[in-house]
């Protein structure tokens, strides 16, 4: 079988984690978020690339849930000294070595897609994971200051604001000009299932579908397109999606969520003719505790969506693939 997954960071890898458990036979590709993307002190740096191929490949740090495990910052904290920053992006010595990589491979005219290939065949991760494009598509964030409206980058606002300054815009900038990775296109054409794991709505997925293309590509894929909640009774599961769905207007709860991605149109599962409805889901699965949630045109199915281990996460992967149909 032929899984096909959008992913951000650490939800997605923690669901991936479980797909991968779930179905070992099965060839899992993974279009990744390129989105929340920096380069600092001239290293370009991929979290959502990097958390996924780190949790797959079984060098994560379980407790942070990004960087590396058994991580020291010596060097993060030798650039403090210097007076050099910015302090609010951890940069852990291990993690270091793969940002040279990668920037050493890019000025040497490899491409993103290659790269992350090159760093893969490290760490195994046991699925492809596909940048969502080559071309560089930056979150950034839109804020008002007392000097009036100014962007910062996605992790500073993240990271050193902790998403408490209110995001007028979230802008991914580049996005109009980005094509989809090679292959990226043919993973969804082609793929027997598409799931949309709990990852954040908009600047994990959102970002994903804002290269040209992708959100088209989910909406006529004949695969069934099945998506996870990362909204539970009203609240994000981790992370401060509430506050990114606040600035597009959308309301934290799980039924907004799903139908904000919308419905593809009436159609069984696995058939053809997607694209009526205009959005991008067949399915939605919601936690019990937003049983009863309706969203238009799509098939809602309330199970257990914590995903407290990796056993749990394979119930939730069951569970889509039973309301895919497949
Ligand atoms: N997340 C944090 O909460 N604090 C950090 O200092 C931090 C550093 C960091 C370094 C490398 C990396 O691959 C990821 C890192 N993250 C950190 C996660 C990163 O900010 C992610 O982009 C967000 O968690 C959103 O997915």
């Amino acid at each position: 079988m032929k899984i096909t997954a959008l992913a951000g960071g650490i939800g997605g890898s923690r669901f991936l984690l479980g797909a991968r458990a779930a179905l070992p036979d099965a060839e899992i590709t993974v279009i990744g978020n390129t989105g929340d993307d920096i380069t600092l002190h001239g290293l370009r740096i991929c979290p959502d690339l990097d958390t996924v191929m780190y949790t797959l490949g079984g060098g994560i740090s379980t407790e942070r849930g990004w960087g590396r495990h058994a991580e020291t910052f010596t060097v993060a904290d030798e650039l403090a000294t210097y007076g050099v920053g910015p302090a609010w992006f951890g940069l852990g010595d291990r993690d270091l070595a793969t940002h040279l990589v990668r920037t050493q491979m890019l000025a040497a005219g490899y491409s993103l897609t290659d790269v992350t290939a090159a760093l893969c065949q490290r760490w195994k991760p046991g699925l492809r994971l596909l940048p969502m494009s080559d071309d560089r598509v930056e979150t950034h964030v839109v804020i008002e200051t007392d000097e009036g409206r100014r962007a910062v980058h996605f992790q500073e606002w993240w990271l050193r604001m902790r998403a408490a300054t209110p995001a007028r815009e979230i802008i991914s900038v580049g996005a109009e000009k980005a094509r989809p990775a090679p292959g990226v296109l043919d993973a969804l054409a082609n793929a027997d299932l598409v799931l949309l794991p709990p990852s954040n709505p908009v600047v994990s997925i959102g970002s994903i579908l804002a290269v040209p293309g992708l959100r088209e590509a989910l909406i006529g894929t004949p695969a069934p397109v099945v998506g996870v909640s990362p909204i539970i009774s009203g609240a994000p599961v981790r992370g401060m999606a509430d506050a990114c769905l606040r600035a597009i207007g959308v309301a934290t709860t799980a039924g907004a969520v799903g139908a904000h991605y919308g419905g593809r149109g009436h159609r069984a599962p696995g058939g053809a003719g997607a694209g009526a409805g205009g959005g991008i889901l067949d399915g939605w699965l919601v936690d019990t505790a937003d049983t009863g949630t309706k969203v238009p045109g799509v098939t809602v199915k309330a199970r257990p969506l914590l995903m407290t281990d990796v056993e749990a996460t394979v119930e939730i992967v069951r569970a889509a693939l039973e309301l895919a149909g497949v």
